[in-house]
């Protein structure tokens, strides 16, 4: 494991600033009192302002008035904007993902993954700006038509996380853009300076393409600032993305003004490992998703259900690949796991692996904590594998951190029982070479979840699909396949074109 000098504070910030200054960020914005920091090393990057909750108003005024001229623009013409968007992203993409990587710690790999998401997207909202489709059903009436028109909503208020402070942000623009909607974005409080390179790239490309200026606006704060976009009456759409809790106490709040949701909360995402798995694709496929960003995606693996006979086997690959992580700076070249969050996450992690041990676990590798030394406010951990007796109460919970429980089963209806039987769920997969397993997993009776996969692992997913699940983990589906309807309204339309007034389901009504 290599154990990496962290870069200065110093170089951090310059590196922050030149990202900035290249994205073409107004350096009024960045200036106190409120800093964002780096887990690279924990120390402050620069200042930036927050605003107040009246200033979230004026941005939804704002996005109100947008909205009234940006709905009656035709879709390909919302389109344009979309993809300069996207031509703008790529190249920009090295500066953004350098924030990324300084602001949230993902190593470089995963936040030019992350940017490749959002141009992505953008490819995917710029052809879906000509393929806004209705549908026309026949009329059971002669002489009418029967269809469905789709409109633009409104205000969406979009609420992210830190753990892809970029790409979740450009789900929900893009597509709305598209869409017809406007946009007010309250980014992560431990995001800011991506969140504002984001923000000018595309003031850039709103000037290039003559969009209405405030199209989409980011509004920095902290919770009351997302509290008020919540409760906005103006804010057709919610969509926020973050932990089960946030998502219990928006859902209803929302609900109560009769505004959309659009939730993406936790997972607790298995991986079931049968007997004819080839054993070699599984551990790759468990290490990037139980490791990559450090554990903390919302689709990280964090159960394993490995059957009796291959138990042994997997166990001893997966602790060798551990023991063979590079953890460390991640903007260092072949590092592959970054730094926590923060210290709440350390402690969340530190706390289950007590508990895991409490219920029974034996920890097979891992859960210390590097570098601790180089950066008292870093926190570097080994990613830990812990094999459980059973599926016990920590392992139905959602741990934010690289921390993987293996639990063995006998009988697949069993494994797929055990997959389900947690409160979220997000994504899941199954390694076997037995397509009768497969599609018994795929089927009605298999995974409970909103993303099922087969020999491959539960994050990563692409942005083809509609991404999102069930249960806590709110039902809302974002970015590909039809998740473009969330932010639209539909209108069905019958037209009668016959002369006559024949009504529906046979009434008569003559007067
Ligand atoms: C998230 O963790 O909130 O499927 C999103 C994945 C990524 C998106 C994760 N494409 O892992």
């Amino acid at each position: 494991m290599t154990a990496t000098v962290l870069p200065t504070a110093d170089h951090l910030r310059e590196e922050a600033r030149r990202a900035l200054e290249r994205c073409g960020v107004d350096p009024a914005l960045l200036q106190g009192p409120h800093f964002s920091r780096s887990p690279v090393n924990g120390a402050d990057l620069l200042p930036v302002t927050w605003v107040d909750g009246d200033a979230v108003d004026e941005a939804v005024a704002r996005a109100q008035d947008a909205f009234l001229v940006w709905r009656e623009t035709p879709a390909p013409v919302r389109g344009a904007l979309v993809s300069r968007l996207g031509e703008l992203l790529v190249e920009y993409k090295q500066d953004i993902a350098t924030l990324i990587s300084l602001e949230v710690g993902k190593i470089t790999s995963e936040a030019l993954g992350e940017v490749q998401e959002m141009i992505d997207i953008c490819a995917f909202a710029v052809g879906l700006s000509r393929q806004l489709y209705g549908k026309t059903m026949p009329s059971e009436r002669p002489g009418h038509r029967l269809m469905e028109t789709w409109h633009p909503l409104g205000v969406v208020g979009v609420i992210s996380a830190f753990n892809f402070p970029a790409a979740v942000w450009s789900w929900n623009a893009a597509v709305a853009l598209a869409c017809g909607d406007t946009v007010v974005w309250k980014p992560s409080e431990a995001a800011p300076l991506t969140a504002l390179a984001c923000q000018a790239i595309l003031l850039r490309a709103i000037e290039e393409t003559g969009a209405p200026q405030h199209v989409s606006q980011v509004v920095l704060g902290g919770a009351d600032v997302g509290e008020r976009l919540v409760d906005h009456r103006h804010v057709a759409l919610l969509s926020a993305t973050g932990s089960t809790r946030m998502g219990r106490a928006v859902g209803p709040r929302v609900a109560a003004r009769f505004g959309r949701c659009l939730l993406e909360l936790g997972g607790n995402n298995a991986a079931i490992v049968a007997p004819s798995a080839d054993l070699d694709l599984a551990t790759r496929g468990i290490v990037f998703a139980a490791v990559g960003t450090a554990g903390q995606r919302c689709t990280t693996m964090r159960r394993v259900l490995v059957h009796e006979d291959v138990a042994d086997d997997l166990e001893q690959r997966l602790v060798s690949a551990y023991e063979r992580l590079p953890i460390g700076d991640p903007t260092a070249e072949g590092t592959l796991v970054g730094p926590l969050i923060d210290s709440r996450a350390f402690q969340n992690m530190t706390e289950a692996l007590r508990r895991a041990g409490e219920e029974g676990g034996k920890l097979l590798v891992g859960g210390g904590r590097r570098l601790g030394e180089e950066g008292p406010d870093t926190y570097y951990v080994e990613p830990a594998i812990v094999r459980m007796p059973a599926q016990t109460e920590v392992v139905r919970e959602e741990t934010f951190a690289p921390l993987l429980y293996l639990v063995r089963y006998r009988d697949l209806n069993a494994a797929i029982a055990l997959n389900n039987d947690v409160p979220q769920g997000l994504s899941s997969a199954i390694f076997t070479s037995d397509q009768a397993e497969a599609e018994r997993f795929l089927s009605a009776v298999g995974s409970d979840c909103g993303i099922v996969n087969v020999n491959i692992g539960t994050s990563g997913a692409e942005i083809g699909g509609a991404f999102g699940g069930e249960k806590e983990t709110g039902g809302g589906r974002e970015s590909g396949s039809d998740a473009w309807q969330a932010y639209m309204r539909r209108a069905t339309n019958t037209i009668n074109y016959s002369g006559e007034l024949p009504l529906a389901q046979g009434v008569d009504f003559s007067v």
